[in-house]
């Protein structure tokens, strides 16, 4: 599985990396080129850590973008400090979850085996994503949105049901409906379009 994490770490960076280049800086505020990669590893924990209630983060495993293991945890959640250099998409995650990703990343075929929903928490929010394809990464096409904070849950797609699958209707919304990745988003404050320069 560590293996797999780290591919996954890898191509998340270079996914946030290609979002980057195609969409100005000033819309979502980075902190400039040199980013934030010398962070000591405290601060780096500390990132992780405020993906999810600290009732969930304090005793998780911690892991650095390059996969590293900055703090053992024992409650079975993982946080995971986000994409270099500028850390805006930690997560933590629950056993379910991990799979997935795992499956994403690979690109292999993905189905809940868990029998229970998996529970994702990104409470400081996410980079620009494409809602419609998965592994798309030019800006010019697809439907794209940068969350706030919000949390990812798998269930069953069956389960969907009439969800919007528009993330800007309002509300819960499903994200990369027809593939094998589809998961259901819940924004927890307003979600507001990405604005593009000319
Ligand atoms: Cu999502």
């Amino acid at each position: 599985m560590k293996s797999t994490i780290k591919i996954f770490l890898a191509a998340i960076t270079i996914i946030g990396a290609a979002a980057h280049a195609g969409h100005h800086e000033m819309t979502h505020g980075s902190t400039g080129a040199e980013g934030l990669g010398s962070l000591p590893m405290e601060e780096k924990i500390a990132l992780a850590k405020a993906a999810a209630p600290s009732n969930v983060s304090d005793n998780a495993r911690i892991l650095d973008s390059d996969n590293s293991v900055l703090q053992e945890g024992g409650n079975g959640w993982t946080c995971m400090v986000g994409s270099p250099p500028n850390y805006e998409n930690p997560m933590c995650v629950d056993a379910t979850w991990l799979g997935w990703l795992d499956a994403w990343m690979n690109k292999k075929p993905y189905k809940n085996t868990a029998n229970m929903i998996g529970v994702n928490y990104m409470l400081v929010g996410d980079i620009p994503v494409d809602n419609d394809d998965p592994y798309n990464t030019d800006e010019s096409k697809g439907t794209w949105v940068q969350e706030g904070p919000h949390l990812m849950l798998l269930v069953p797609q069956e389960l969907f049901g009439s969800l919007p699958r528009n993330p800007y209707e309002g509300g819960p919304y499903v994200m990369w409906e027809g593939t094998d990745y589809a998961h259901i988003m819940v924004p927890l404050e307003k979600t507001t379009p990405i604005v593009y320069d000319e």
